[in-house]
């Protein structure tokens, strides 16, 4: 069985028939391979946070060459947390403050301690993102200064963490989901609560403030695969208004 999208795209995309069919599935549309969402496009998680399906997939060859510039300056690497474990994910930034950790503990350095340099700077695509979906989700004025950018590789995991580092955590943060799929969890404002799975595809766009803006959160062990956009990574933007 097949189906096929409507004539308006140059090239007919066939799909397969566990592609079409029932609500709330995602469906091939393009010829880099994406899924676009079908069921709703703005999925509430908890008050306050809010998963915009496909928002990013528009500008992902801008996201995406904006990171390997960036990684060019500021190379991605796996940082010490204060009790001496290396991270699984790799991780850099950019912006006027770049989030980093090592022994002395979690922190907004305005240099990159690998390099000595300023961080490189925001990238415009970054930006205009974070502005337009923080508006969509009833923030508007959201003027980042910092973009922490998480690369995972297979087996690649985040534990449950809160994001408190930021000086006034009155602002939400804009995290955009770009590569292999994630199953992120997050919970409430203690450690112990109970948490909710959510699946973070390829252009899908969070924006978290507001009453849930200090729950815990964090990201299951990558699964392997491979995704036209990244090969076999998770890409995560995260940013933030952290001066
Ligand atoms: C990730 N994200 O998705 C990790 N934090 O790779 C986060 O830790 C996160 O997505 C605060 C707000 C949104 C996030
Ligand atoms: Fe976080």
């Amino acid at each position: 069985v097949e189906c096929v999208t409507a004539a308006i795209t140059p090239v007919a995309v066939i799909k397969s028939a566990s592609e079409c069919g029932r609500f709330g599935e995602r469906v091939m549309t393009d010829l880099f391979g994406d899924t676009e969402p079908v069921g709703p496009e703005r999925e509430q998680l908890a008050p306050g946070a809010v998963v915009l399906h496909g928002r990013a997939l528009a500008v992902q060859v801008d996201l995406l060459a904006a990171v390997d510039a960036v990684a060019a300056a500021a190379p991605f690497r796996r940082m010490l947390t204060p009790g001496g474990f290396r991270m699984s994910v790799a991780m850099t930034n950019c912006g006027a403050a770049g989030w980093v950790t090592d022994r002395k503990g979690y922190r907004y350095a305005p240099t990159d301690p690998e390099t000595g340099k300023p961080w490189p700077a925001m990238p415009a695509a970054f930006l205009d993102l974070a502005a337009a979906a923080a508006a969509e989700a009833g923030f508007p004025g959201f003027e980042p200064d910092a973009c922490l950018i998480n690369r995972y590789e297979p087996g690649a995991r985040l534990s449950l963490h809160q994001d408190r580092d930021e000086r006034d955590t009155g602002h939400p943060i804009v995290s955009v989901s770009l590569g292999l799929p994630a199953t992120f969890q997050f919970g409430g404002p203690k450690r112990s609560d109970p948490v909710r799975k959510v699946a973070l595809r390829h252009g899908d766009v969070v924006v978290w403030g507001g009453p849930s803006r200090l729950f815990f959160h964090g990201v299951l062990t990558l699964k392997d695969g491979e995704h036209p956009a990244t090969g076999r990574t998770r890409i995560n933007l995260t940013l933030r208004k952290a001066l």
